[in-house]
């Protein structure tokens, strides 16, 4: 299967997170998950980089500039000793090759992070040296020829196997697994830890020791002892002896929202502080930790389930927070299932942690938005491998047919259109990527083909200079979108009702502009392909907007109690 998100995963500190990929097998037994020859490459060729310019903005050594960067790191997960591992085992080679001016792709190649294979294109990010490449490649080698560096053979793509690095593979991996509860990272419960799919992804559990108790239930004897909802109600009224979960929420038809989504849902995000040498401090890494348990994904703050405020200071609130607004009786009704990689052909994989009990729970708003990866991957040539129509067709309607026996009759399914990512390459090609700013030397353009040179780009379709490539992708993904829309108009189901809704980026957009703003502002500046916090709360606030002109049965009543609810139990407990 294509998995093409663990790839920019790795990209920036690529040691660190092969550890976290290794870290994390039971989550993605899928081969090819683990970083490839192509992620170890671009690691290497970020890290170098940000070394590289880290000296140039302090006018400091190489030297003086690794232990800077290591300096930055937070000690959690080992991710400051790691650096200065690394750093001494390969920091000599590092300082000699930068000092005789060669570049970070001359550096990773000398050391055999990249490779260029017979037959294969050579990958670079930066302009070529002048010299010829073999010349200034057999120059390198020379200079650091004796070095013990070289004895290792990186053959295998798993750092983790070089024999310096296995003894802190293991410690890192059970320092992580002796921290958390390793075991029930991939169960359906719901859970009392932030990470490691905790509460991040779903409403935060109230009582861990009792199965019954969980977010989005029917209260039991109207919570009259214990919040069996999560919500934050319960208890008696003294006054009048009647149960608060009664009085505030029966008949106020409380619901919750479900997201199936892929990357763009779980919001995959590296921060561009992480490798922008220019802005870099001790503050920079300290929500790194956080994002590496999370998969690199910010579920917190994504548009349909989010519920911290985030970076953008923008005014909209993610569809769960919206809910709850609506109707107090919502608090902590929300299920984040969404995952790097997922496409309508892999859903089947994760759909079953999906946790609705069809007698028990409350209704649900089920969002599908798998919005790139069934026409997005990395091939060299990716045309063979998007998703037909007829393909969709199938997985689809198996999807709905498994929702049908879980959901809580009275649900509603929506399913997202894909988008039309030629705005990708129109609105960044001709930008400066975070690494080329410093120097004016690397664009969008030069990034997107190093990735797609290296067969790890998220979607070589749309990320490419290649014209004709970009219209079949977006061709494809219109037949796709058409398929999702002949679905939910011509098939019906039991326990919900099936709705199609376009994911329109340049609505958005235009949105945007109208505010002041420019359309590269709303995509993800370091892999040049996710949409940000501030797209994700724009297109929430459309499709909210949508159902509340066009299905207002689907968001229910405004609850009346909202202000005697906040009144009794204040923030119901937080999230
Ligand atoms: C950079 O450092 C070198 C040697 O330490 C010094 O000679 C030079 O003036 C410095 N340049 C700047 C711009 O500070
Ligand atoms: C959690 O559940 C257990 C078992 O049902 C119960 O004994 C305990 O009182 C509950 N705790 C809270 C805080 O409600
Ligand atoms: C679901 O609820 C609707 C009314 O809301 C009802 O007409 C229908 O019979 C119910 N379906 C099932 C399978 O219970
Ligand atoms: C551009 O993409 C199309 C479709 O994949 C392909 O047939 C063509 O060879 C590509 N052109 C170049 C110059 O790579
Ligand atoms: C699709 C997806 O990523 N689902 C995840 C939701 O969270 C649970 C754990 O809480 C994971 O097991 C699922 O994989």
């Amino acid at each position: 299967m294509k998995s093409p998100h663990k790839v920019l995963s790795v990209a920036p500190l690529f040691f660190l997170l092969t550890f976290h990929t290794l870290a994390f097998p039971a989550q993605d037994d899928q081969p090819g998950t683990r970083p490839s020859n192509g992620h170890i490459c671009i690691g290497c060729v970020v890290v170098v980089s940000v070394i590289e310019q880290l000296a140039q903005v302090h006018n400091s050594t190489a030297q003086a500039s690794m232990e800077r960067l290591c300096s930055y790191l937070p000690e959690q997960l080992f991710l400051k000793s790691t650096c200065y591992l690394v750093v001494s085992m390969f920091g000599p080679d590092i300082i000699k090759l930068l000092s005789a001016d060669m570049n970070a792709d001359v550096v990773c190649h000398t050391l055999e992070f990249c490779k260029q294979d017979a037959g294969q294109p050579l990958c670079h990010l930066y302009p070529l040296p002048k010299a010829p490449w073999e010349f200034t490649l057999e120059k390198a080698r020379q200079m650091v020829k004796r070095s013990p560096t070289l004895k290792y053979s990186r053959s295998d793509s798993d750092i983790c196997s070089l024999p310096f690095l296995v003894k802190i593979c293991q410690k890192i991996k059970l320092a992580i697994e002796n921290s958390v509860p390793f075991k029930d990272v991939d169960s359906d419960k719901y859970s009392i830890f932030p990470t490691l799919r905790g509460y991040h992804w779903r409403g935060r559990d109230c009582n861990d020791s009792d199965g019954t108790v969980y977010p989005g239930r029917r209260p039991d004897d109207w919570d009259i002892h214990q919040d069996s909802n999560c919500n934050g109600i319960w208890g008696v009224d003294p006054k009048d002896g009647i149960p608060y979960e009664k009085k505030f929420c029966e008949g106020s038809q409380p619901r919750g929202i479900i997201l199936l989504g892929d990357s763009a849902g779980a919001h995959f995000r590296i921060s561009p502080e992480w490798i922008t040498a220019s802005q870099m401090a001790l503050k920079s890494f300290f929500n790194l930790p956080t994002a590496l348990t999370n998969e690199l994904n910010w579920p917190q703050l994504s548009g349909a389930t989010g519920f911290l405020n985030g970076y953008s200071r923008i005014k909209e609130n993610s569809l769960y927070l919206r809910l709850r607004e609506r109707n107090h009786c919502n608090h902590r009704d929300y299920q984040n299932l969404s995952k790097n990689g997922a496409s309508s052909q892999n859903l089947k994989k994760f759909i079953e942690s999906l946790s609705r009990n069809q007698l028990l729970d409350h209704p649900a708003i089920v969002i599908y938005a798998m919005i790139g990866n069934d026409v997005c991957n990395g091939r060299r040539d990716p045309v063979p491998e998007m998703t037909t129509p007829e393909q969709l067709y199938s997985k689809v309607t198996e999807t709905l047919k498994f929702l049908n026996s879980h959901l809580p009759n009275g649900s509603h399914v929506f399913l997202s259109g894909l988008p039309d990512g030629t705005f990708l390459w129109d609105n960044l090609h001709d930008r400066y990527h975070p690494l080329g700013q410093l120097n004016e030397d690397v664009t969008y353009d030069q990034f997107y083909t190093f990735l797609s040179c290296l067969q790890v780009s998220p979607c070589h379709g749309w990320m490419s200079s290649n014209k004709t490539l970009r219209t079949l992708t977006s061709q494809r993904a219109e037949q796709l979108s058409d398929t999702l829309k002949k679905i939910a108009t011509s098939q019906r189901f039991t326990n919900f009702n099936l709705f199609y809704v376009d994911f329109d980026f340049q609505e958005i957009t235009k949105e945007w502009q109208r505010r002041g703003g420019q359309p590269w502002q709303l995509i993800e500046p370091v892999d040049g392909f996710h949409p940000n916090e501030v797209a994700l709360l724009l297109l929430a606030d459309r499709f909210w907007n949508k159902v509340q002109r066009q299905w207002p049965e689907v968001l229910g009543k405004e609850n009346p109690f909202n202000p005697q609810i906040k009144q009794v139990f204040g923030d119901q407990g937080g999230h």
